[in-house]
């Protein structure tokens, strides 16, 4: 190389390696996503970062006329790691939008920095319904216990089903279930025989099992989060309670798609209440699923499409602010209708809360793979715990 070109080279090399110039920088706007990517709940990460790297795929970069560049951050699911990385992301990184947030705690402990800094924050994942209520910048593309709970104690005692026992997660979103789920199987006639509880952190299933079986309850209603789903069912198998008469009836969260297949003939036959169905039979969905499962090689579960859906809502909302965030962002996701995957979604404008159709699904064989096949709907359901 002679010395000429050889200088040209590193003045290319150091132009490259120099930080964006402040015209690039004032084009591009970052969305700080933070997940947990590592830890007990890293398939909701992986789920939900490959849903936005689908949806900036299909999408492309641009809205509001800039360049949206996704950072995403990972919490491993610890509250004190959560607060830490979106303090960082809105101090130096000047994020218009924070969003991800894989489990309750972690969505409220970022809350006050939202509401501090006005930084509007998509919740993509946490299900509590008390998690927009702790900050005015929060909205969901989620859902909430309340939503699915309510639909199971409509449909289980039509169906046969007097005598229940619940078993969800000692928090938030446990505490949801179990007291909407309550509430409305005892409105409609039925009875509660007991109330059981496993912890977030390393569950054992083996005495509370031992403990329905000893109730003999018509069914075991269940909520455990995203990614508990499968060791469930396979101690529920184990332990023969299908084979003892006690039928499975839960949220969606049980058999999220993400593990279903896997779970072999167990799930066979569980009714589950949620917002979402990798087998939702929309052209919408189809297209969907097909282009996950192309670019990922892995079924997309709730938390994809509460991902998938949560950049649309991003990307809508800075077309209409034009690229600005705070107040004007926030303003812009109020309120905004429009399809997903799962059917119509709406961002409620008062509650900025997402209101959605809920299905009831039976967990079948098609094709050699297990799918929750929808069979009954319930149109534009709000949340129930807003309503007091
Ligand atoms: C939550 C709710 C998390 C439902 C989940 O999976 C879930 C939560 C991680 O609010 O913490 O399926």
């Amino acid at each position: 190389m002679t010395r000429r070109r050889h200088l040209i080279a590193l003045a290319c090399a150091t132009a490259l390696a120099a930080p964006l110039s402040a015209q690039a920088q004032a084009d591009t706007v970052k969305i700080g996503v933070i997940l947990p990517m590592t830890g007990q709940s890293a398939s909701t990460g992986k789920q939900i970062a490959a849903a936005i790297a689908l949806f900036q795929a299909q999408n492309g970069k641009k809205a509001g006329g800039k360049t949206v560049e996704v950072l995403i951050k990972d919490d491993a699911g610890v509250a004190d790691n959560t607060r830490r990385l979106a303090q960082e992301l809105v101090v130096n990184d000047k994020v218009v939008a924070l969003a991800g947030f894989g489990l309750t705690p972690l969505a409220l402990a970022t809350a006050p920095i939202a509401t501090q800094s006005k930084t509007p924050m998509v919740v993509m994942a946490a299900a509590t319904s008390a998690i927009t209520e702790a900050s005015p910048y929060i909205t969901r593309t989620s859902f909430t216990l309340p939503q699915a709970a309510v639909a199971m104690g409509d449909w289980a005692p039509k169906n046969g089903i007097k005598k229940v026992v619940t078993l969800v997660t000692d928090y938030g979103p446990g505490n949801d279930a179990e007291r909407y789920f309550a509430d409305r199987i005892l409105l409609n006639s039925g009875q509660v025989l007991e109330k059981l509880r496993t912890p977030l952190r390393s569950p054992d299933f083996a005495p509370v099992l031992q403990k329905v079986r000893d109730a003999k309850p018509d069914a075991l209603f269940v909520f455990l989060p995203s990614g508990q789903g499968a060791q469930f069912m396979k101690q529920f198998g184990e332990r023969g309670l299908d084979k003892a008469g006690i039928k499975l009836i839960g949220t969606g969260d049980i058999t999220d798609d993400d593990q279903l297949n896997d779970m072999g003939d167990v799930a066979l036959g569980v009714v589950t209440t949620q917002h979402y169905s990798a087998a939702h039979p929309s052209a919408m969905n189809k297209k969907f699923v097909a282009d996950f499962q192309a670019m990922h090689k892995f079924r997309p579960n709730f938390m994809a499409v509460g991902g998938w859906d949560g950049m649309r809502l991003l990307y809508n909302g800075l077309n209409a602010s034009k690229g600005a965030g705070n107040d004007a962002l926030m303003a812009a996701l109020k309120g905004q209708v429009f399809e997903s995957p799962r059917g119509q979604i709406l961002i409620d404008a008062q509650t900025r809360e997402i209101v959605q159709d809920i299905y009831t699904r039976r967990v079948e064989k098609k094709d050699g793979q297990l799918w929750n096949i929808e069979f009954d709907v319930q149109k534009s359901v709000k949340d129930p715990g807003k309503q007091k």
